[in-house]
């Protein structure tokens, strides 16, 4: 049985990986950092929380890290774990560094050190683009990160790189563009709209504010990326993959969709900072923005290109935009369903 040692095991990834991982057979330990809120609540929506062997490791002590290795001695390693959201990476840089840009380089210490033969996955992202210097963007394409955060996950990405190439590691990087479900974070755009439009729905919200309705994002369905995760670990060379969709839509037909299928008319008016979006069935705003939102340097445009991993790995998406959006606004008129009939 194949050992599966996963960092950021409460996190969306975290908990679909985990029931990939298990549904392949592999013991799955899930590394938890031990913070206040220990709530399981996506390994628990997915009905494996109990399947889970949790460890508490945290990416920024180095002797808890090592000693989890030892007693683990994993075949693969999967570095989910992350101060993971841009806004906040602004307020908290030297955290975000110390976790997405140390945190890689503690893990693969340790590795190098205990056990080198394991196979290493890096949860690096299409914000290493930033501004970006091509479109679309592939594994070739220069970064040029506009966040701590981004800033954070080049580190990360080229201590895998350089792991690799110094000590013949199995070390991956996955380039992944934003992937999303109704396990998504709140505090992530996609999930603020599909939640708070289900809350307008059932009478327990007035309206959602947002800030940058322009900037424009590469989608994908969270469940599918992790399936490529796991693929890089199975070739036999490692190396780097963009995993993405190839199209790429605004936030704002991100609100569109999202209105329409959770059942509201949505009609727009004004511009930039004054835009409002009304439903024209009940007459009452429902969108607006404000510049609380708006982040110090924004990521304008990402799309991807995935051809690297359709060819080599045979990985590609399945769901559409259209798809994704209804899946996660049908998930959460659910969630909120049920939270009222408690
Ligand atoms: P997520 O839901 O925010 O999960 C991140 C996890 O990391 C959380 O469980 C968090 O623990 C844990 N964590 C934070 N600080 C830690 C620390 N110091 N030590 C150990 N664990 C720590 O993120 P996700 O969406 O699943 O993304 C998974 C990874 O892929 C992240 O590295 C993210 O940066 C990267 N990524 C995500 C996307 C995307 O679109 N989702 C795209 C590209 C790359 P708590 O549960 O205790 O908060
Ligand atoms: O923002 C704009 C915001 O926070 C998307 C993380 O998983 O994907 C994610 O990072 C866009 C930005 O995701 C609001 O300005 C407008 O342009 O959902 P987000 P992100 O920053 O793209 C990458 C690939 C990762 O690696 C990250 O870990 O939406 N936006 N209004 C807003 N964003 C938020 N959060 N809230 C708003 O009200």
């Amino acid at each position: 049985m194949k050992v599966a040692l996963i960092t950021g095991i409460r996190g969306q990834d975290g908990a679909y990986l985990s029931k990939f991982l298990l549904e392949k057979g592999y013991r799955v330990v899930g590394a938890d950092r031990r913070s206040g809120d220990s709530s399981n609540w996506r390994l628990k929506e997915l009905g494996i929380e109990n399947e889970i062997e949790v460890v508490y490791m945290d990416l920024l002590e180095f002797d808890n890290i090592f000693r989890t290795i030892q007693k683990i001695q994993p075949d693969e390693v999967y570095n989910l774990a992350a101060q993971s959201f841009v806004a906040t990476s602004f307020e908290q840089p030297l955290l975000t560094a110390d976790v997405d840009a140390l945190g890689v380089v503690r893990l693969l210490e340790a590795l190098r050190l205990i056990k080198p033969d394991a196979k290493f996955y890096q949860a690096s992202t299409s914000e290493m683009f930033g501004k970006v210097q091509a479109i679309p963007q592939n594994e070739k394409t220069p970064f040029y990160p506009r966040s701590p955060y981004g800033v954070s996950k080049v580190f990360g990405h080229w201590i895998t790189v350089n792991y690799r190439e110094s000590y013949n590691m199995f070390a991956c990087s996955g380039i992944l563009f934003n992937h999303e479900s109704p396990l998504r974070g709140l505090e992530f755009v996609t999930r603020k709209i599909t939640y708070n439009l289900a809350q307008i729905k059932f009478g327990l919200r007035d309206k959602i504010v947002l800030g940058n309705l322009d900037a424009k994002r590469d989608w994908g369905y969270a469940k599918e990326y992790v399936e490529g995760m796991w693929m890089m670990l199975q070739q036999k060379e490692p190396d780097d993959y963009v995993l993405a969709t190839g199209e790429t839509h605004s936030i704002k037909e991100f609100v569109e969709k999202a209105c329409y299928f959770a059942g509201f008319d949505l009609e727009w008016e004004g511009k930039d900072d004054n835009l409002k979006g009304i439903d024209r069935r009940s007459g009452r705003v429902i969108v607006e923005t404000s510049k609380e939102f708006h982040r110090p340097a924004e990521v304008d445009l990402l799309i991807g290109d995935a051809s690297k991993a359709k060819r080599v790995l045979g990985w590609q998406p399945k769901t559409s935009f259209e798809k994704l959006v209804e899946i996660m606004v049908d998930a959460d008129l659910k969630r909120v369903a049920q939270e009222l009939n408690r």
